[in-house]
This record gives C-alpha cells, structure tokens and sequence, in this order.
C-alpha cells in the first residue's frame, strides 16, 4: 500500500511545517487523483444535467451517473443496479429510510432496536420517527471488551420488534456491528433489519446477498469519493413498499393537479437534481477501491491496527476505548491520554503535523456509556503508513512532556 500514497496529492502537504500524518478517515477519508480528476472531467467536458435533456452532453452525463449506480451495485454485490438509491450521504440515508418506512407503518408499542455504540444518524432519526409514531427505542449494550453484548437480545426478540438498526462499525470503539446475528433475530419475527454501513463499507469486504439485512446505507466521503453523496442499497421488494419521502422533479412518471404517480426504484426516492459530479467522483472511488481490492483493504487495516495498538501500549497512561481482539474491530483507535483534555491531546498533534479528531464523534449515547467526557481519535485508511503511527506516538510524548506527566 505504500505506493498508494503517491495518489493523494493533500499528503504532500506541510501542516505546521511538518509532514502530514492524516489520521482522521472516520471523519472523511483523502480523494486520490484518480476522484479528483474524474470530478473535474465531468465539469470540464460533459457536465449536464441527466435524465433530461436530448442532447449529447446530457446523455454523457445520463450515463457516467448510472454507469457509478452499477459500479456501486457490483461492488456490494447487490443483484441489479435498481437496488441503489444515490443519497446525500448515509445521515440523509437513514432519514429516508425512517420516513419512507417508518412513519406510516410504526404503532404504538411497536419496538426498534439500536445499540449503546451508535452513530446519532441512526439514534435521532428514530427519536423522531418514535415520537411522531408512539415506538420504543430499545438498546443493546456492550460487554467488557467493547463488543455489543447480545446476553439481552431474546428479551428485544418478540412479535413488537419491528426495526433492528445497526452499526457495521463504531466510529469511535472500531466495534465491529453483529450484523449477523442481529439479521437471524429480525428475521425470526419480520423485524426490517437496517445496516448503517458509512464505517464497514469502505473498510470490510461487503455482500449484501450475504449479510441478509435488508437496507443499507453508507457516504461516499468515508471511502475515497466526494462529499455529498452516499447510497442506501435495498431489498428489492423492500425499495418497492416503502414510500418517498421527499418528492419533486425526477422522482415521477405523472404528475396531476392532486396526485402524482411514482417513478419506478431507485429513481423515486431521487427527487430533485441529483449530486452528479458527486456520483462520478463515488464511481471513480469505487474503481479505486476495487483494484486494490477490498480483502488487501482490510489486510492492510488489520495490519495498520495492529501496529498501532502495540505502538500506543508503549505510551504510559494511554488507555485504548475499544477492542483488544483484532477481529472483532477496524481501524478506529479512540484513547484517552491520563487526564490530558482531548482537546488539548489534538491540539499538540496537531503542531507536529498529526491529525486527529478530538469530542464526541456524533455519538453522545456511547460516551454516556462509557462514561467518558470525550476521546481523541486516530483512524486509518488505505494510505496510512507506520511513519503516520510512528509520529502520533511522537507527539503522545510531546503532549506527555508539555503536560507534565511524569
Ligand atoms: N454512521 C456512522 C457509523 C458514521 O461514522 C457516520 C459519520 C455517519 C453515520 C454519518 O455519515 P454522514 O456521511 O452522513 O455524515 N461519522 C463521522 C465521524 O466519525 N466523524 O465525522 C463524521
């Protein structure tokens, strides 16, 4: 993987004058050349609005954004490129998901499941969809090593659970969701089963034909692709059933005074125009990604990860917030530094060129939890390095020494 650094421009940079060490991918991963190029091509040479026009740069455009849908399509291993929808990204995923499905078919007493490591895109979107409904949100917890805790599950599994919603992955612990065994429960009692993939898609071999959820959604921007754009992949009978939830232009077939008719999946739940450049970008990622290959993706990460852990366990007073165990996470490394503020933590990497993520990280039921204020974070991707690990745990010093940990 080392050569792959060569494709990302931004890691030339200085940051303080010193090399950068870009360890914040859980946030937004760096856009090699290949996405950036695709992007300005599309501007440069064929940028049209799709699905409209006659003329030739329309049709260009009409076919560079399905052939990225198909492209999306094989690379999760979805039957047809109609299972996916182009989203903004997997927060506005999960809310056409809570909206088209569950707002008119959650009662009162219905129950959906969700666990303590959530991302708040799929904890307030159910908030939201409870309150207008009268659901329970229901939580599954974590065991000692940061695993969710599954001991609980038969208390959830009954004839009132009607949405399981998980994490592929934690943004914070690097837990990785127990999807399958969460898919068995809502299969056992025709619970729809959700799958927010925004962390386990760009990091884990994924096949939805697989896995037996029944939705998925994830971002473009975690796995090399632009901003402002993601994919929700469904069950085709799923997609079928479950209502727009916004309407407009491009989203129909007819449109009447007092009723419309909806276009067929996926283009009803696309209203409005779409992110092209983005879808694009999403599909040059996607090639990206597929000549290295998703197995030597997480090979990679696996082996970045193990570095790392061994590295940071040298550092007095830091404690890891996740699992100890390899394969049972990705590479996400929360940690907390004796009683270094994380803020503070991020502030003095940030000097030495080292960019993490210090706070919450959208997941404030998981602090709560954890019963931690916040974390610094370093996460990983395709093109970290060991001299990437090397200078963060540099810096742990520096800020060791400026806070006088003895
Ligand atoms: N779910 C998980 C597990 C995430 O990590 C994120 C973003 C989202 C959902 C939302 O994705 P979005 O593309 O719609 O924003 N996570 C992070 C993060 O860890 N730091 O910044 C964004």
């Amino acid at each position: 993987m080392q050569q792959v650094r060569a494709d990302f421009p931004i890691l030339d940079r200085l940051v303080n004058g010193k090399r950068l060490a870009y360890l914040d991918s859980s946030a937004t991963t760096q856009k090699p050349s290949q996405v950036i190029d695709a992007i300005s091509d599309y501007y440069r040479v064929y940028n049209s609005n799709v699905h409209r026009g006659a003329h030739t740069l329309a049709a260009e455009a009409t076919i560079a954004y399905e052939d990225a849908r198909t492209k999306i399509a094989q690379f999760i291993g979805a039957g047809s490129s109609n299972e996916v929808v182009f989203t903004k990204g997997t927060t506005n995923g999960m809310n056409l998901i809570s909206y088209g499905w569950g707002l008119n078919r959650l009662r009162e007493g219905d129950r959906i499941l969700l666990t303590v490591m959530e991302h708040h895109a799929n904890v307030v979107p159910w908030q939201i969809i409870a309150k207008h409904t009268g659901a329970e949100l229901v939580y599954l917890e974590l065991d000692e090593d940061y695993r969710v805790d599954l001991s609980n599950l038969d208390r959830f599994v009954d004839d009132r659970l009607k949405i399981i919603s998980v994490s592929g992955m934690s943004n914070v612990t690097g837990t990785i969701g127990p999807v399958p065994q969460l898919v068995e429960a809502a299969r056992s009692v025709g619970a729809l089963m959700i799958v927010d993939a925004a962390q386990s898609v760009p990091h884990l071999p994924t096949n939805v034909a697989e896995i037996g959820a029944d939705l998925l959604v994830f971002s473009a921007h975690k796995m090399l692709g632009p901003t402002g754009i993601g994919a929700m992949w469904g069950r085709p009978e799923i997609l079928e059933e479950m209502d727009p939830a916004e309407g407009g232009g491009e989203m129909i077939t007819d449109v009447r005074l007092y009723e419309s008719r909806w276009a067929p999946v996926p283009h009803k739940f696309e209203a409005g125009t779409p992110p092209i450049a983005q879808a694009v970008g999403f599909g040059a990622a996607i090639d990206y990604l597929d000549k290295l290959g998703m197995e030597a993706v997480r090979r990679h990460e696996v082996a970045i990860t193990r570095y790392a852990l061994d590295r940071l366990s040298e550092v007095p007073d830091l404690r890891v917030v996740g699992p100890t165990d390899l394969s049972a996470r990705g590479g996400t490394i929360s940690f907390e530094l004796g009683d270094i503020h994380p803020h503070d933590v991020a502030t003095i990497l940030d000097q030495e060129g080292v960019a993490v993520r210090a706070g919450h990280h959208c997941a404030k039921p998981l602090m709560r939890y954890l019963e931690v204020p916040a974390t610094a974070r370093a996460s990983f991707y395709v093109y970290t390095t060991e001299e990437d690990i090397d200078q963060l745990v540099t810096g742990l010093y520096r800020a060791r020494d400026l806070f006088g940990l003895a």
